[in-house]
């Protein structure tokens, strides 16, 4: 009798032992945080301007400097091979104009020729 006791909680420590782990909890749906970040990302825009007056390196580092200066600018390239200045900026905290007088403060003209 005591022979098929220790067979039987033997058998069964072994089942315990082999048993699957519970299945664990599904993974919780990851929170949404790349939506609200898209949804808050401001809408760049680009504007393209003739600037006339630019004759070398440094007039191009003085635009980009100026212009730079803006808050909502992200990104300024001048050529004065080209006789232009592409401004990428946030609309929401800048304007065309507003880049357009600060180029035009330097002393060169400048006039929007491509609107992004
Ligand atoms: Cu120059």
């Amino acid at each position: 009798m005591k022979r098929v006791l220790f067979v039987t909680l033997t058998a069964l420590a072994l089942l315990a032992a082999c048993a699957p782990a519970p299945e664990k909890a599904a993974a919780p749906e990851p929170a949404p945080t790349a939506e609200v970040e898209t949804a808050a990302a401001p809408e760049l825009e680009t504007v393209k301007f003739k600037v006339e007056g630019m004759v070398c390196t440094n007039c191009e580092d003085a635009i980009k400097g100026e212009v730079g200066k803006i808050e909502a600018v992200k990104n300024v390239t001048a050529s004065h091979v080209k006789l232009e200045t592409e401004v990428t900026f946030d609309p929401g905290g800048a304007s065309r104009d507003q880049i357009k007088t600060a180029i035009e403060k330097l002393g060169f003209k400048a006039v929007i020729s491509v609107e992004g």
